[in-house]
C-alpha cells in the first residue's frame, strides 16, 4: 500500500514554500481542511435532514435565495477562520459588507462558502471556493484596500468539491495537489500530487441556454466546438466543472450577456481563486480580453466575464 500522506503532514513539510512565517499557512488552512470536513457531513446527508434541505426563506446579498447549507457553511467557515487569529477579516459571497474580526491578523480571505448551492436539493456535487491574501493595511482592522489586490497578490488558493468524493485543491504558487478525503478516518489524504492541466481539450462549458445572448465571437467560437464534435458537458455547478476540466482538458466560459453584461461570475471569490490554481497548473484565465489575475477590482462583489482552463483552447476561444 502506497505510503498514505494526509493534508497536515503535507502542508508541514511544504510550510518551507509558504512566503511567510512558518505555521501561519498550517493555520490558515486547517480551518478550511476542518470545515471542509463539516460541511461534508451536512451535504452528504441533506437529503435526510430537514432542517437542512432547502431553502432558507432569506435572500444573500446578490439577491439569491440562500439554501440553508449554504447559511450553515458561511456561519461555520466565518466561526473557524475568527478562532485562528491569523485571519483578520473575510469577504464572503453571503455577506455584503466584510466580516471584520480586528485582532490585527496579517492575513484576508475571500470565499464562496458553498458554490452552486442551488444543486443540493438535486444532489449534484457543489463547492466551496477560498483565496487567502496578506494585509496590506496596518493595525487591528482590515481595510478595503486589503480585499482590492489584484488577483495575483494571492498567498494561496483552493476549493472544496463536494462530490462523488469530497477533494481539497489548493496552490500557495508552487504547484497544485489534490486531497481526497477519506470518510473512514475523517482525514484529507494526498491523491492528486501536482496536478496539471492538459495544453487543449475535448470538453467544453457554457450555458448553452444564452448562446443568442452571446457575442459573435463566443458563438463562432461554441460553433467551432460542435463542428469538432467536442462534448458540452455544464453541470451548473462552477467547482465540478473546473474540476473535471482542469484533471480532462478543457474549457469554462461564462461570457458577458445582455443580462449579465460583467458575465455573472464573481472575480474576488470566484475567477481570481481558479485563476490562481489554473495558472498554477499550466492554464490560463482571462475575461475575454485581460488576465483574470491582472484585473484590479473595485468592489467586494464585483463579477467578471470568465474564460478559464486549458491554455489553446481559452487562447482561441479569447481570437472569437
Ligand atoms: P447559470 C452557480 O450559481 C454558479 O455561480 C456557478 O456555480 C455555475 O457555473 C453558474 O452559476 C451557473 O449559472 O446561469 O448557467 O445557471
Amino acid at each position: 500500500m502506497a505510503n498514505i500522506k494526509t493534508l497536515a503532514e503535507f502542508i508541514t513539510e511544504r510550510q518551507h514554500e509558504f512566503t511567510y512565517a512558518t505555521g501561519e499557512l498550517t493555520q490558515l488552512l486547517t480551518s478550511f481542511r476542518l470545515a471542509g470536513k463539516m460541511v461534508n457531513r451536512e451535504v452528504n446527508k441533506a437529503g435526510l435532514a430537514e432542517d437542512i434541505l432547502g431553502a432558507q426563506g432569506t435572500e444573500n446579498v446578490q439577491g439569491e435565495q440562500q439554501q440553508k447549507l449554504d447559511v450553515y457553511a458561511n456561519d461555520l467557515f466565518i466561526r473557524l477562520l475568527r478562532s485562528q487569529g491569523e485571519v483578520c477579516a473575510v469577504a464572503s459571497e453571503e455577506n455584503e459588507e466584510i466580516v471584520h474580526f480586528d485582532n490585527g491578523g496579517k492575513y484576508v480571505v475571500t470565499m464562496d462558502p458553498l458554490d452552486g448551492s442551488s444543486n443540493i436539493d438535486v444532489n449534484v456535487s457543489i463547492g466551496t471556493i477560498f483565496s487567502i491574501y496578506r494585509r496590506i493595511s496596518e493595525g487591528q482592522t482590515a481595510t478595503m484596500e486589503d480585499f482590492m489586490q489584484p488577483g495575483n497578490k494571492q498567498v494561496a488558493a483552493g476549493y472544496i468539491i463536494y462530490g462523488s468524493s469530497t477533494m481539497l485543491v489548493y496552490t500557495t504558487g508552487h504547484g497544485v495537489n489534490g486531497f481526497t478525503l477519506d470518510p473512514s478516518i475523517g482525514t484529507f489524504c494526498l491523491s492528486h500530487p501536482n496536478m496539471t492541466t492538459p495544453e487543449e481539450g475535448r470538453i467544453y462549458s457554457v450555458n448553452e441556454g444564452n448562446y443568442y445572448d452571446f457575442s459573435d465571437g463566443v458563438r463562432n467560437y461554441i460553433d467551432d466546438c460542435k463542428k469538432q464534435k467536442m462534448s458540452g458537458r455544464y453541470i451548473g455547478s462552477l467547482v465540478a466543472d473546473f474540476h473535471r476540466n482542469l484533471l480532462k482538458g478543457g474549457i469554462y466560459m461564462y461570457p458577458a450577456t445582455k443580462k449579465d453584461p460583467k458575465g455573472k461570475l464573481r472575480l474576488l471569490y470566484e475567477a481570481n481563486t481558479l485563476a490562481m490554481i489554473v495558472e498554477q497548473a499550466g492554464g490560463i484565465a482571462t475575461d475575454g480580453k485581460t488576465r483574470i489575475l491582472d484585473l484590479k477590482p473595485t468592489e467586494l462583489h464585483q463579477r467578471c466575464p470568465l474564460y478559464i482552463g486549458s491554455k489553446g483552447m481559452v487562447e482561441k476561444a479569447m481570437k472569437g
